[in-house]
């Protein structure tokens, strides 16, 4: 179910005494209305960690988006756009993971349909199978036959494993498999792989589809050429971050983190020049677990991250 979000839960900062211009996020943020997000960010929530779980990893994602929006709230706000908040998505008694993915598609459709942009905070990387669910529904058969449409995902990991029972080790495998069964071409970009994360086997797979991926280790400082090269190239982009594809210095608050990572600037600046290009149609951020935190440290790089993606 949707739950609204709830900022009596956070502290939040006024610096209105100083003047009309000193706004921080929750002063613009309003309750998402279907009517008056066109054109702008909307934040949704994805309240889960049944991929993590399902995938063997370290379990507290779904505590995420409150710990997210709790340093993001905060945050001095300049922008001339306003900014929308969904709520979240939330597991009730009878939930499984598909159905809270199938919901999530519901919110993310319900928001491009509104002329919205959705900007979702997992959860684990099994929020990505339902961001797509909806920007999938958006785009319909004709437009995704016709326009040049990638799935950028910065990720140390693929997660196109082909393990039966779906996690978060599986979203972009399932994607792939939904749009060969449609003879829909797959265009996957992912950045910032580490070669000791992934076995061979992905490898092979990413090669025998076709996957265009840049390795961590060749990503340590930022390339404007491979972003406005792909932005040459596609019209539309879903945008997927993993927080694990940061240096584990710079995030140790994820189920898996990383052993070597792609800057924190060099991540921050591929998603500010990709959300710039108004190309990005959707984003999702996943797998930030706040059990791991300390003193909120993690929080503020993850959400600095969401930051940039709500321009
Ligand atoms: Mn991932």
């Amino acid at each position: 179910m949707l739950i609204p979000t709830n900022s009596t839960e956070m502290v939040l900062r006024d610096d209105s005494s100083e003047g009309a211009a000193a706004l921080r996020v929750h002063q613009v943020i309003s309750r998402y209305s279907d009517g008056a997000a066109n054109g702008s960010s909307v934040l949704v929530g994805f309240c889960s960690d049944l991929g993590v779980i399902a995938n063997s990893g370290r379990p507290g994602a779904k505590e995420a988006p409150l710990a997210l929006r709790r340093q993001l709230y905060n945050f001095a706000y300049y922008g001339p756009r306003s900014l929308f908040d969904m709520g979240d998505v939330v597991a009730d008694e009878d939930s499984d993971l598909a159905l809270m993915q199938g919901e999530l598609s519901g919110a993310v459709l319900r928001i491009l349909t509104n002329g919205g942009r959705p900007v979702v905070i997992g959860g684990g990387h099994e929020v990505a199978w339902g961001t797509w669910g909806g920007v999938r529904a958006y785009l319909g058969e004709d437009q995704l036959r016709s326009k040049r449409v990638a799935v950028v995902n910065l990720d140390a990991h693929f997660d196109i494993r082909s393990t039966p029972i779906p996690s978060s080790g599986t979203p972009f495998f399932q994607i792939a498999n939904s749009l060969r069964d449609e003879k829909i071409a797959f265009n996957y970009i992912c950045l910032g792989v580490s070669e000791v994360a992934n076995t061979g086997v992905l490898f092979q797979r990413a090669d025998q589809w076709g996957v265009e991926y840049v390795l961590d280790r060749e990503m340590q400082n930022y390339d404007d050429s491979l972003i406005s090269e792909i932005l040459g190239r596609f019209d539309l982009i879903y945008l997927s971050v993993d927080f694990d594809v940061l240096p584990p210095w710079s995030m140790g608050a994820v189920s898996a983190p990383s052993t070597m990572g792609v800057p924190l600037h060099v991540v921050d600046g591929i998603i500010e020049t990709l959300v710039a290009s108004q190309k990005v149609m959707a984003i999702d951020f996943a797998e930030f677990n706040p059990n791991f935190d300390r003193e909120s440290l993690f929080a503020r790089s993850a959400s600095r991250l969401v930051m940039a993606a709500l321009r």
